[in-house]
């Protein structure tokens, strides 16, 4: 992977970037400011940050205080976003994630189920375990709680454990706490959701700052804050993203989807053509299994409005 060595590289971990200084966390425990060779910027076209948090990176000291990133570790996964709704670049939120919490609220405001579903398919196609935490549920309102059991009931079977939080219940935190080992989490969602409080909520010492719903809610704000991985504890990290509006870039073709819709995926070999997207082809397994039930209409309505999203893939 690096074609050098030398005496006095070092290896730290990206804990978060400004664009051009990446706050590196060195073996010690303590860290230092570094900025990035020139090179990476120019390695992957269509991407706009080439090292983001949760990078594994090789540096040297140029003075006292700072370093130089010379090298990149081999990423086991990471998670990319549009970087704007008309660009055809890409943003990676953050690498090498062990899993992902995906926060979304049932009011103030609802996450839809096409923003689960888009969010749930980046995390199968790169091979990140996910979880749903619905948070604000203390202002659910007999309607949010029976829909939180409907769709509690469409994604814990898929493997996508669903847990019904308020940042403001210390029983809740304490239970969801449990939830942390050693490992990098990630923390994704809408903006205004409640993941940096859920954060602080964990760790009361950080002392985040969260934003007001208002805010939150305002329309066309750009927010430039990127990652930031916040350390719980020793090798325990939880990545805590910017609001996310839409996960619409993915690196595979509209053929591939079904693959990351894991009820779709023991179906595939048994469609009558090799080649069925499960839309209006005669002999589908995945269309059979949908009128029996067995897949829901919601996910496979998410699955339809992915595939038919032509601004999803690249
Ligand atoms: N009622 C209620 N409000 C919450 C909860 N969690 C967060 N909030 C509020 O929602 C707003 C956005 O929270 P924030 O943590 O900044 O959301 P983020 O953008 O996802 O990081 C703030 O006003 C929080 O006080 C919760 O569990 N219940
Ligand atoms: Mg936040
Ligand atoms: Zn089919």
């Amino acid at each position: 992977m690096f074609p050098f060595t030398m005496n006095n590289m070092l290896r730290g971990l990206v804990i978060r970037s400004t664009g051009s200084w990446y706050t590196i966390e060195q073996e010690d425990g303590s860290r230092i400011q570094c900025k990035a060779r020139g090179i990476f910027r120019l390695s992957d076209k269509g991407i706009t940050n080439p090292v983001v948090a949760g990078d594994r990176v090789f540096y040297e000291m140029t003075d006292k205080e700072t370093g130089l990133i010379t090298g990149i570790g081999k990423r086991d996964n990471y998670i990319i976003r549009k970087a704007s709704n008309l660009s055809r670049q890409s943003h990676i939120l953050a690498a090498n994630i062990d899993h992902a919490f995906l926060v979304v609220t049932l009011q103030l405001p609802r996450t839809s189920t096409g923003f689960i579903d888009r969010f749930l398919v980046t995390a199968e196609a790169y091979g990140i375990p996910a979880s749903i935490l619905f948070n604000k549920s203390d202002i659910y309102d007999k309607a949010s709680l029976v829909i939180f059991e409907e769709w509690k009931r469409i994604y814990a079977p898929l493997g996508y454990s669903c847990y019904l939080v308020s940042a403001f219940n210390t029983t809740d935190i304490k239970e969801i706490s449990g939830l942390f080992k050693k490992g990098v989490y990630l923390f994704a969602g809408h903006s205004g959701v409640g993941k940096t409080s859920l954060v602080n909520a964990l760790d009361p010492s950080l002392n985040l700052k969260t934003s007001g719903v208002s805010e939150a809610h305002g329309k066309g704000r750009h927010t430039t804050t990127f990652a930031e991985m916040i350390k719980l504890g020793p090798g325990k990290y939880i990545v805590d993203t910017p609001g996310i509006r839409e996960f619409g870039m993915y690196d595979f073709s509209p053929a591939e989807v079904s693959h990351y819709f894991p009820e779709m995926r023991e179906l595939l070999n048994k469609c009558r053509f090799d080649n069925c997207m499960h839309i209006e082809e005669p002999g589908c397994s995945v269309k059979n299994a949908l009128e029996k039930g067995k897949i829901s209409l919601s996910r496979y309505g998410g699955y339809i409005s992915i595939i038919e999203d032509k601004d999803s893939f690249r």
